[in-house]
């Protein structure tokens, strides 16, 4: 049994989609980032970065692990599914899972913070963000012209990616022309543990659908982003 520590957001939906599409069972904790529960004493002695999401493995002596990434490795690790082992294809899905953990999530995530948040609109820093997860998004884009996955099969990088890119609306970056990746989003999509997997702790969608619900939402948000 694992406990999920986490919070509607794309790197907390890395683990939970992650968690649904193994089968593997676990208790979902919802961590209220704007009340602070991060940043607790009882959170940071399991991150100390205070961040989520966060795993605690109750099989394995109660181990945490955090950083989403490090989370999915350890959970394929531990089934023996979504991460091949020989080295090649095993080297391969660890160069698209490390490029939306060095790439997509970090320049995603400063889109959100410039062009959500943030009450001063600094037009350079929103369109270097936004301009650089849309070059992200066409290097995905060509990948996805010739092979089905990221790598060679369906594997975590393949979740890793989608639960950013799934959220463009609300970084503002356009997927316009990009047939590919409009493809794999939509396979993606079609996976019932996906689906159970963002619905996870909360149901947050409207968010990303409806422009009205996600400013009023990021105007409540602001002061926490800031701090
Ligand atoms: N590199 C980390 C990033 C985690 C992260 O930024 N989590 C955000 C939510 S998506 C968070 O906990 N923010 C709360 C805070 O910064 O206080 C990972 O991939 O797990």
């Amino acid at each position: 049994m694992i406990d999920l520590y986490t919070s509607p957001t794309p790197n907390g939906h890395k683990a939970s989609c992650t968690l649904e599409e193994l089968g593997v069972p676990y208790e979902a904790h919802l961590v209220d980032l704007t009340a602070g529960d991060q940043k607790t004493e009882a959170f940071l002695s399991m991150n100390p970065n205070g961040r989520i999401p966060v795993i605690v493995d109750r099989d394995n002596d109660g181990l945490a692990v955090f950083e989403s990434g490090a989370i999915m490795i350890y959970l394929a690790d531990k089934t023996g599914k979504l991460l091949p082992t020989e080295s090649k294809a095993r080297a391969r899905v660890m160069s698209w899972l490390m490029f939306q953990m060095g790439g997509i999530g970090p320049m995603m995530g400063q889109a959100n913070v410039f062009f959500r948040y943030l009450p001063e609109k600094i037009p350079t820093a929103i369109s270097r963000y936004q301009n650089e997860s849309r070059r992200l998004f066409e290097v995905l884009d060509t990948r996805l012209g010739e092979s089905e996955w990221l790598g060679d099969d369906f594997s975590i990088a393949d979740i890793a990616n989608w639960c950013w890119v799934r959220t463009y609306r609300w970084s503002g970056v356009s997927r316009d022309g990009l047939d590919n990746l409009d493809r794999w989003l939509d396979a993606m999509k079609q996976r019932p543990a996906m689906r159970a997997g963002v619905q996870v702790p909360v149901v947050s969608e409207s968010l990303i659908k409806d422009e009205k619900a996600a400013k009023e939402f990021a105007k409540r948000a602001r002061g926490n982003v800031q701090t």
